[in-house]
């Protein structure tokens, strides 16, 4: 397995990203418009969502056809363009492979539809009674995760959308097909793929009642997922390209087997356990505050767990499903600059492969919509129903939208201060978060001290320090909820990395080890660094670096 500890990922969502041709829907030909702006910032791999054939029930997760492209996107003959063009500017493209489901528009789920048994084995059918589905789970969209297909009699399983239908691993034959499909786009010369919840597609042999949860603790990490993981990897020979699971409702111990490179299985898990710490009772619907303790001790249990377990991770904030951080975790509105940086640097510096997402080197924010037809996602939607049903008002519900919804991370990118963000020239699918004015690339380009200009920073950073790649990590201030601390170590080389999470200013006793570090980064000009301890601003972020000893 190849190492890509100093490598940077940055996340397309095409339909957000840029549009071409004034449909109002970004297109592969905006990208190709883009590779200069993502060469420019640094990055190494441009991980795109899925541009399949599809429905888009669910932005491209319900793929009809995973060997051509939708042609609200573009062509083939444009995603060989974007794969040469990304070659010529050292970027690598990595597509996105949803194989726990296909949409029910796919040509295998039409013929079981139409009766052919063979192809009804490629998902999960189980015969059954109209008024009682096999189990009691829950789809993660919101209700039942069975639907019932009168004419045959069965119902079949879906873990999310209803039109998005599991497939069943347990063929051979299913897993012979996925197997092509990895194929044909090494050959189009993609360099790696991102798995889309790749730990559910192992479903326990016997499908009974969940009595405490959901149904996802018979599915999730699976029985067979690492024999499958391996299998796919060995027969297709990705263990050389860039891979990352996405792992939902996953166990440290599972993602250490799934990234460790002696298995050969992934090159690294994306897990979301510290993207929860603002769930009030793990319920997404709910709202709280983020627990700083909790998200603290995620970070320290995952980075230490896999460093033990010889595991790499998938740093990340942000992705499509995911509200803003800056508006998540930061002050987007008295420390905008300063959050995001913070909160860039606190991921960056820590061990694994970071990921930016779209926007999220602006500084870029939630959508703040407030009537419920500006939103588009399906499960958000669902959701809207789902809450006025338990008694919420509307009011309520979209203030949770406004927090919770997935559409927060899909508004248009925001390119410059024209007219839709410059995202299009026609009407945008989804509309602009209105700061888009101040927020914007073309600003950030200009300015020295940007967010995005932060970013290069951390970027140019991990290709210049190998402490910062492959060093160990280790934390301290580890009962204090207010600052994320850990030291990186690597030979000769040391560094210290002190982040307030809080818009209040916050002291650390200073270590007489460190007397000789100075401060290579920051989000303040001038920072309070006395003999005994640093006095850190608001959401300010410090990096010291040990110095040389004189000769
Ligand atoms: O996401 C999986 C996933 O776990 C989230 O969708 C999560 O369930 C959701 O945010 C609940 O709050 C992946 C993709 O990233 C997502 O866009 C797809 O909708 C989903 O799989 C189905 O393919
Ligand atoms: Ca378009």
């Amino acid at each position: 397995m190849a190492d890509f500890s100093n490598k940077v990922v940055y996340q397309v969502y095409p339909k957000s990203f840029k549009d071409s041709n004034g449909d109002g829907i970004g297109d592969l030909r905006g990208i190709i418009e883009k590779l200069d702006y993502l060469q420019e910032l640094g990055i190494d791999y441009l991980w795109l969502t899925p541009v399949f054939l599809s429905p888009q029930n669910d932005n491209g997760y319900d793929v009809a056809d995973y060997c051509s492209i939708d042609p609200v996107f573009g062509s083939m003959q444009e995603m060989e363009e974007l794969i040469a063009q990304g070659e010529k500017r050292g970027i690598g493209i990595m597509l996105d492979m949803v194989f726990n489901h296909t949409s029910t528009a796919h040509e295998w789920f039409r013929k079981a539809l139409a009766g052919e048994e063979e192809y009804q084995d490629y998902y999960i059918f189980k015969e059954g009674n109209p008024d009682q589905p096999p189990t009691n789970w829950e789809s993660k969209f919101g209700g039942p995760a069975w639907e019932y297909v009168p004419s045959l009699h069965k119902w079949y399983l879906h873990l999310f959308d209803v039109t998005q239908a599991d497939l069943n691993w347990e063929n051979p034959k299913v897993r012979q097909e996925l197997k092509k499909v990895i194929l044909f786009w090494k050959e189009k010369g993609v360099r790696g793929f991102r798995f889309d919840v790749v730990n559910l597609i192992s479903k326990p042999e016997v499908y009974e009642d969940d009595l405490e949860g959901d149904g996802r603790r018979f599915y999730s990490d699976g029985p067979h997922v690492h024999e499958y993981l391996k299998e796919l990897t060995r027969d297709t020979g990705i263990d050389e390209m860039v891979t990352v699971g996405e792992m939902s409702s996953t166990s440290l111990k599972d993602c250490i087997r799934y990234s460790d490179p002696e298995e050969k299985e992934l090159s690294m898990c994306f897990s979301f356990h510290h993207l929860k710490v603002d769930y009030k009772d793990g319920d997404k619907w709910s709202l709280m505050k983020p627990d700083r303790m909790a998200l603290k001790k995620l970070f320290e249990d995952w980075q230490m767990g896999m460093q033990e377990g010889n595991g790499w991770n998938a740093l990340f904030w942000c992705n499509h499903d995911q509200p803003r951080i800056v508006s998540r975790m930061g002050d987007e509105k008295q420390y905008w600059k300063e959050s995001a940086k913070m909160l860039a640097a606190s991921i960056h510096l820590m061990r694994g492969t970071p990921y930016i997402y779209q926007g999220e080197e602006l500084g870029m924010t939630n959508a703040h919509y407030c009537h419920i037809s500006q939103y588009r996602d399906v499960e958000s939607l669902n959701y809207y129903r789902i809450l006025l049903e338990q008694g919420k008002t509307e009011k309520e519900a979209l203030t949770i939208l406004a927090a919770r919804s997935r559409d927060n991370g899909r508004t248009p990118m925001q390119w410059s201060d024209r007219i839709n963000a410059g995202f299009t020239e026609g009407m945008p699918w989804i509309e602009a978060a209105e700061n888009y004015r101040k927020i914007n690339a073309e600003a950030q380009m200009q300015e020295e001290d940007s967010i995005r200009s932060f970013y290069k920073k951390l970027i140019t950073l991990r290709k210049e320090k190998n402490v910062i790649s492959i060093g160990t990590i280790a934390f301290f201030e580890k009962e204090n909820p207010d600052i994320l601390a850990f030291k990186r170590i690597y030979k000769d080389e040391e560094m210290i990395v002190l982040n307030n999470l809080t818009s209040e200013e916050t002291t650390v006793l200073a270590d007489p080890s460190w007397q000789g570090y100075q401060k290579i980064l920051g989000n303040y000009e001038c920072s309070r660094i006395e003999n005994n301890r640093i006095t850190l601003k608001p959401f300010e972020t410090i990096l010291l670096e040990k110095q040389e000893d004189e000769p």
